[in-house]
């Protein structure tokens, strides 16, 4: 069996005493345990947050739920995110610590295929891991960047999370927010903005107010919508309108529960070790 090594940081310092797992590429949760290693480098170069930890361990126990793998539901959904954002005037994405450890380079090219811009919008927020969060998002080729200065605030919100940028989040059409927390999606919402939230637990708050709702790991999600966007980039406005138009968030989010559901039962195919 191949042991896989974690290459070191290109960005910051690491405690060389502290050694990177070695995970066997034939373990039967290889990507559920790789996909740990990343978070778990993201905080020790102090992007992601200690507390993002334990968000990922959420996000881990209902991806083990839904079979750690995208349903056909969760790819409509992508497929309605991405016509919902082609069709958007100003779409941007919001990143937390969560979502640059995990997914840097996938979302800094969604934006190229979309013309988003991105901004970084924390819930733990110092100023220092907004500039190494951006500092990484610039470095994997992000162009259109928000957040290191806000000028607004978000309506109806007392935590760090209402800071938003003017030509950014603030007067986005569609925002994507990967691993949200509920009541910023909720006033989001309220501001008149169509929200589309990705998000492994299709019971949360985020799920449950969001226009869209993608209920699959941001691992998966974003390099699926990368892809989705290629394909559909040249899809009439009509054609666009259309995969709007057939998708519903209440039927998402009852084909995910069915899925976790149907997986419950001892021996099932969708539980790995
Ligand atoms: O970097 P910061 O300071 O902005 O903090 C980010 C976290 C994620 C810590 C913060 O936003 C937070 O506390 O989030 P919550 O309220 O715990 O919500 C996270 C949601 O994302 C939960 O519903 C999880 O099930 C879900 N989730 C966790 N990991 C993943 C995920 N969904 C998709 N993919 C994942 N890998």
């Amino acid at each position: 069996m191949k042991n896989v090594k974690y290459p070191a940081p290109e960005y910051h310092d690491i405690d060389p005493g502290v050694p990177m797992t070695d995970i066997p590429e034939g373990h039967p949760r290889y990507r559920s345990l790789l996909t740990r290693e990343l978070l778990v480098k993201g905080v020790r170069e102090g992007i992601a947050s200690e507390q993002g930890l334990i968000a990922q361990g959420r996000g881990e126990a209902f991806d083990y739920l839904i079979g750690e793998r995208t349903t056909d539901s969760a790819l409509a959904a992508e497929s309605a995110a991405i016509a919902m954002m082609l069709l958007a005037e100003n779409p941007v994405i919001s990143v937390n610590g969560n979502a640059a450890a995990l997914a840097a380079d996938e979302i800094c090219a969604l934006a190229g295929a979309i013309g988003a811009g991105v901004e970084v919008n924390l819930f733990h927020r110092t100023e220092a891991r907004v500039a190494k969060i951006a500092a990484l998002l610039r470095s994997r080729g992000c162009g259109r960047l928000y957040g290191e200065r806000p000028d607004r605030l978000i309506p109806g919100l007392s935590h760090e999370r209402a800071k938003a940028t003017a030509e950014g989040i603030f007067t986005a059409d569609v925002v994507l927010v990967p691993l949200e927390d509920g009541d910023r999606c909720e006033a989001l919402v309220r501001m008149g903005k169509k929200v589309i939230v990705i998000d492994l637990n299709p019971l949360s708050r985020s799920a449950t107010t969001a226009t869209v709702t993608i209920v699959d790991n941001i691992v998966r999600a974003v390099p699926n919508m990368v892809r989705l966007a290629d394909e559909l980039k040249g899809t009439p406005r009509m054609g666009l309108e259309e995969i709007v138009e057939e998708f519903h968030n209440e039927r998402a989010l009852s084909a995910a529960l069915k899925t976790i559901l149907d997986n419950l039962s001892i021996g099932h195919r969708g539980f790995q070790a």
